[in-house]
């Protein structure tokens, strides 16, 4: 098969596959001969990002590759739990400020790592449990996605939440022991928090289709046909000496969920197959439409976690590796894509609200003077993340405020995107400086997050 028909295959499977998921792409179908990772990438729409240690920053051999080689980063231990709260309530940012600094100034986008993971946790939550532990780690998700809103690309939510080997069931720990929702609730806080980052589950081991990338994606499915709040799952690829054979497929099948895939901390063990284990991982990103990116977990080999395995692109002096090369060229054969603008994840009303009686009208009738606001509520039991949406009605707002009943037992701890005035009983919500002032029938949300139970609330809203 010549190279020409080779490629106008892969697009064709790449097109395919994209329109099953009901996105529009545009394809480049010319191969390309970047020079470099994030340009060969960029060509064909996705990103080639890196995992940075903070106190490699000052490193002038490390900072040439990244920024000459990446155009997207990722904080290898920086936006951790333990490293941004490390003590209940007080909230450090200045290692995930630092790169994401470093990104703007060089033009790369910003993934982050990671919300929530039963590791790196600091002692105090490490030593909480139930309603306690699900308040800090859902107010843990509220600060630090709030901190970092429009900054970054996509944000590992949860990470590493299931058993490895044949169970395909969730892992024990102190996070799952708060109940079976506590991911989703991440989730909603999220996208309260951050309403244009990409939210990502991710995990390891899930390299093919096997139990454990079962067990992933069928929470992955539940959470789509719930409309609980999920863009993305990331397949870290800490991979030894052969890639499955079912790498590109199992890829495939959780991007026919609609939801995007990405190769989010590779590095493979040394020795003869490393370059061609490489280049399997890219190839199968680049036939997969929704593939987006592929991130590895450093730059050089002697920066990686993995030590003496050699795992990565780069030797320590700054050399490229063979395993560069195989990647390079491996992006430059693939098919591209443009994908379509980021498309808003499901708004659909969290899992404590009951679905509406009848379907939505295609077109909205004009919306009355004044405003309307409508929420939705995620609950477990002692606690709530309540997000409402708050649409201007035909004359529009200059600014808004949004009140809430709330049950006897219930208390506002938290609220963004809106100053809340009262925390029991009637509590009464005002816009904040950016978000008052609304066209005829646009949109705005706000959230608040609270102890004891706000079922059956009904909020009111006046314009002013
Ligand atoms: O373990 C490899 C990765 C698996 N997936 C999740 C990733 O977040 C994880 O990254 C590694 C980092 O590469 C290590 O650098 O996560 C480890 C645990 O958070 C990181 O190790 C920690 C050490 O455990 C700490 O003792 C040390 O203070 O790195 C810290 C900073 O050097």
């Amino acid at each position: 098969m010549n190279h020409k028909r080779v490629l106008r295959l892969a697009v064709t499977v790449a097109a395919t596959s994209a329109l099953a998921a009901g996105m529009t792409m545009t394809l480049t179908s010319t191969a390309s001969a970047g020079t470099t990772l994030k340009a060969s990438a960029a060509e064909k729409g996705r990103y080639f990002g890196a995992a940075v240690a903070g106190q490699k920053l000052s490193d002038n051999t490390y900072v040439t590759i990244l920024n000459r080689e990446f155009n997207s980063v990722v904080a290898e231990n920086d936006m951790k739990w333990d490293a941004t709260e490390p003590q209940q309530g007080r909230f450090v940012y200045t290692g995930g400020d630092r790169l994401v600094s470093h990104a703007q100034a060089n033009g790369q986008s910003v993934r982050g790592h990671a919300l929530l993971w039963y590791q790196q946790q600091p002692g105090w939550a490490q030593n909480m449990s139930g309603s306690a532990l699900r308040s800090a780690m859902i107010n843990h998700v509220t600060q630090v996605a709030t901190h970092f809103r429009g900054k970054i690309h996509s944000w590992d939510v949860v990470n590493e939440a299931f058993a490895d080997g044949n169970s395909g069931a969730r892992r024990d720990s102190n996070l799952q022991r708060t109940g079976n929702d506590w991911i989703e609730a991440a989730f909603y806080a999220a996208r309260a928090a951050d309403p244009g980052a990409k939210l990502c589950y991710n995990d390891y081991n899930t390299d093919g289709i096997n139990a454990k990338s079962t067990g992933i994606y069928n929470m992955v499915r539940d959470f789509r046909s719930r409309g609980v709040p999920i863009d993305c799952v990331g397949f870290q690829s800490h991979l030894g000496t052969s890639l499955a054979s079912d790498y590109q497929a199992n890829l495939q099948r959780f991007a026919d969920l609609g939801v995007d895939v990405q190769i989010t901390e590779l590095d493979v063990m040394s020795g003869g197959n490393q370059a061609n284990i490489f280049a399997g991982v890219t190839r199968a990103c680049m036939n997969v439409s929704r593939c987006t990116g592929i991130t590895t977990w450093g730059v050089r080999d002697c920066d990686s976690w993995r030590g003496s395995d050699n795992a990565l692109l780069f030797e320590c002096s700054g050399n490229k590796k063979a395993a560069y090369t195989s990647v390079l060229n491996a992006l430059n054969a693939g098919p591209g894509i443009t994908p379509s603008p980021t498309t808003p994840g499901p708004t659909t009303p969290g899992p404590t609200t009951p679905p509406p009686t009848t379907p939505p009208p295609t077109t909205p009738p004009p919306g009355p003077d004044g405003c309307t606001a409508s929420v939705s509520l995620n609950s477990w039991t002692g606690g709530f993340v309540a997000s409402v949406k708050v649409t201007a009605g035909s004359a529009g707002t200059n600014g808004w405020n949004v009140s809430v009943t709330l049950p006897g037992g219930a208390s506002v701890t938290n609220t963004w995107s809106a100053t809340a005035s009262g925390s029991t009983g009637t509590v009464r919500f005002t816009n904040v400086n950016y978000n008052g002032r609304l066209g005829a029938g646009q949109v705005t949300e706000f959230g608040f997050q609270g102890t004891g139970s706000a079922a059956g609330v009904t909020p009111t809203c006046t314009a002013s």
